[in-house]
């Protein structure tokens, strides 16, 4: 049997929503082989304040390296990277898988407010690592800070955002955009090409891992050879039905569902907003 293979490099986040876990849970839900180069761990959860233990960059090359020459790769992800010192290896041991579709989710800020990226190494990122992407993720206040915006309200400033940020060599850009109004609105920009990806909007507070989860269901559907507007159509799907069926664990911000699709699969309007689930 085959079965396409995608990589993580990412933080883990002990907590089991967002990072490394989220993306593994992903691949797995998407019928993809994950594997995972952790760049820090993350311990926390929702309520109190984070620790961050960075990797030491022999780890993480020894990671790249099990994954991508003793399995193979077909598809890989960047999410947390946390330093300049790491982009830049990372950058450096992307180059050798460089025909491989890459998804960069330039994570910054986790949901509890933990800083994911030092604020010095995002013109590395936007530099080094931006034009190695296939498919460029930023959520909306991602999108705002890599451009010098404070933040980005309208549907015409995340198009404008999508544009800016094309420029720095992506070959396609998805704009978070999150809840706009009643929907929740993405951006899709090939350079020529902008489309509005539109769902309706789900009222939980319980997105922790969205975002992750949403490049990681890209990620997976390009390790399959999928296209890549549709890869990011039915990450769309996928990411919109994790979202409706969040999980409560009773304290602070939840977790996304990632099993949903799979289990309940694609979300209607149907009960929107009325299928917060607290299984514990
Ligand atoms: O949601 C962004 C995110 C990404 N990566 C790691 C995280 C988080 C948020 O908690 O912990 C490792």
């Amino acid at each position: 049997m085959t079965i396409a293979r995608a990589l993580s490099i990412a933080g883990s986040a002990a907590h089991g929503s967002a990072g490394i876990q989220a993306d593994l849970k992903t691949f797995q839900e998407r019928d993809v082989y994950g594997m995972a180069a952790i760049t820090a761990i993350v311990a926390k959860n929702p309520v109190t304040a984070s620790s961050i233990f960075e990797q030491p960059l022999e780890a993480i090359e020894a990671q790249f390296y099990t994954a991508t020459k003793n399995v193979g790769v077909d598809a890989m992800k960047t999410g947390m990277l946390f330093t300049t010192e790491i982009i830049e290896l990372v950058v450096h041991l992307l180059k050798n898988e460089k025909d491989k579709p890459l998804v960069v989710d330039p994570v910054m800020i986790g949901k509890m407010g933990s800083q994911l990226l030092h604020d010095d190494a995002i013109e590395t990122m936007k530099k080094q690592l931006f034009p190695l992407a296939t498919i460029l993720t930023p959520n909306r206040h991602e999108a705002a800070k890599l451009i010098g915006k404070k933040e980005l309200h309208t549907i015409e400033q995340l198009k404008d955002a999508a544009r800016e940020l094309h420029q720095f060599g992506p070959t396609y850009v998805v704009v978070k955009g999150g809840v706009i109004g009643e929907k929740a609105i993405d951006i899709l920009y090939d350079g020529h090409q902008m489309m509005e990806l539109v769902e309706p909007s789900v009222e939980t507070i319980h997105t922790s891992g969205a975002g992750c989860s949403f490049s990681a269901a890209m990620t997976a559907e390009l390790a399959k050879g999928t296209k890549t507007m549709e890869a990011v159509m039915l990450a769309k799907k996928y990411v919109t039905a994790a979202i409706n069926h969040a999980l409560s664990f009773g304290k602070g911000i939840g977790s996304t569902y990632h099993a949903a699709y799979r289990k309940f699969g694609e979300a209607t309007n149907e009960g929107f907003g009325k299928k917060i689930k607290n299984l514990h």
